[in-house]
């Protein structure tokens, strides 16, 4: 095969590949309130709120008084008008513009939002569009409004599938043990009343892995706690993954809100003995870190209950993520799940995936090329099944799903 053979193979498939997202924080359009789409809550996406603020004076406290049309506004004309719009949250928003053939050029924000709006962009087309075929949602058990979504049976369950996402039982035990008594018939035992809970949000959502982000701190709680140690068993009985996202420090600056979390520390050796403890459970795996990466990807390879994902949030930058994936490929051949979207709004699909993807061929193009030059027989199907792999069935077969 030749070199310009494997360049179009490996970006007419990586166009074909119907795609497993991991982790977002989507929902389906007939979960009003938390259905996220269009223009306007593209420009209210924490990451460019951040940028805003760190960006000009603007009066923290009078912008988070505007609506979100008036946010969106701002952001606008202060990140893509008044400066340039380089950062990688705002070039997402030019990706998403351009792929919706709606121009800019001597437009202001109203008539740009206009033509947006006059598309009514349904999530389905997004899908079509970016090529997806299913995303994992964050759904939280202990907050009852959000998890009122598994009340109805309207949505497509196989394009939305659940995760169960349990940080409340670190962040806010008080208020999560309240919610579990009310569904338990046990009389004492919190981590029964738990467990009952737990049982009885799996049966509801049918989630396919359960999730938690941790710092140093809450990682060696979780590791002491009897609690946890009955969640892992309860874990292992119904087959379920961890989802483990490592190095958060949430509220760095609480008055930036959402957008005020940050870097927290985390240290490796803990996860090795996670693993260690309890062999027959799996865990997903992601650092929020670049200086945990390299032993992140080294662990990948000491334990095979151990599933390396995504570049997630301060990662997931290009001059970030193509270095990064080389190193894993290096360590851990293709056997990882190179990356979630966590996209917040429906439409950043569209961005989060072509972006990556543009790495992701450029990466995976040098190595078979590599491999070409040492008369490896490469061959389109070879390719097929290495991308397919990777943006999909690595993670189906990790969780065992179809
Ligand atoms: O904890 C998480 O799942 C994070 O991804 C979010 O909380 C974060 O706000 C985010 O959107 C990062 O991309
Ligand atoms: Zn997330």
């Amino acid at each position: 095969m030749k070199k310009v053979e494997v360049q179009t193979i490996v970006n007419n498939t990586l166009n074909k590949i119907k795609i497993l997202d991991i982790h977002t924080h989507l929902f389906p359009p007939q979960h009003e309130k938390y259905y996220l789409s269009g223009l306007v809550e593209t420009l209210n996406y924490h990451y460019l709120i951040a940028e805003l603020f760190v960006s000009t004076n603007i009066n923290i406290e009078k912008f988070k008084s505007l609506d979100k049309l008036q946010k969106a506004e701002v952001v606008w004309n202060e990140l893509f008008d008044k400066r340039t719009p380089i950062s990688e949250a705002c070039k997402g928003v030019l990706t998403i513009l351009k792929s919706l053939s709606i121009p800019i050029k001597d437009k202001n924000f109203s008539q740009i939002n206009k033509l947006y709006c006059g598309l009514k962009l349904t999530d389905k087309e997004i899908f079509k569009k970016s090529n997806i075929d299913s995303i994992v949602m964050t759904n939280n058990p202990f907050n009852e409004d959000e998890w009122s979504i598994f009340s109805s049976k309207a949505w497509d369950k196989k394009r939305y599938r659940s995760s169960l996402r349990l940080d409340s039982l670190m962040l806010e035990f008080n208020k999560s043990i309240s919610i579990a008594q009310n569904f338990s018939n046990e009389t004492s035992n919190k981590s029964i009343q738990i467990i009952d809970y737990l049982e009885l949000c799996f049966q509801k959502s049918q989630p396919i892995y359960a999730a938690i982000s941790l710092d140093t701190e809450k990682f060696r709680e979780m590791l002491k706690s009897d609690l946890w140690k009955e969640i892992l068993k309860w874990l292992l009985r119904k087959n379920l993954p961890l989802s483990l996202m490592l190095g958060v420090k949430r509220g760095v600056n609480k008055s930036f809100d959402e957008a005020g979390d940050g870097i927290g520390n985390i240290d490796l050796k803990d996860l090795s003995k996670l693993c260690n403890n309890y062999p027959e459970n799996k865990f997903l795996v992601t650092c929020l870190s670049l200086n945990d990466q390299h032993e992140l990807t080294v662990l990948g390879r000491k334990h095979q209950n151990l599933k390396i994902f995504g570049f997630w949030w301060f990662m997931n930058q290009p001059s970030i993520i193509e270095p990064i994936l080389k190193m894993r490929i290096d360590l851990l051949g293709l056997s990882l799940i190179p990356q979630h979207s966590d996209a917040r709004i429906t439409d950043q699909l569209i961005y989060k995936w072509s972006h990556f993807k543009k790495i992701l061929s450029s990466v995976m193009i040098e190595n078979y090329e590599h491999l070409i030059k040492k008369n490896y027989p490469l061959s389109k199907e070879i390719i097929n099944r290495d991308l397919n792999n990777l943006l999909s069935d690595n993670a189906k077969n990790f969780l065992r799903i179809k």
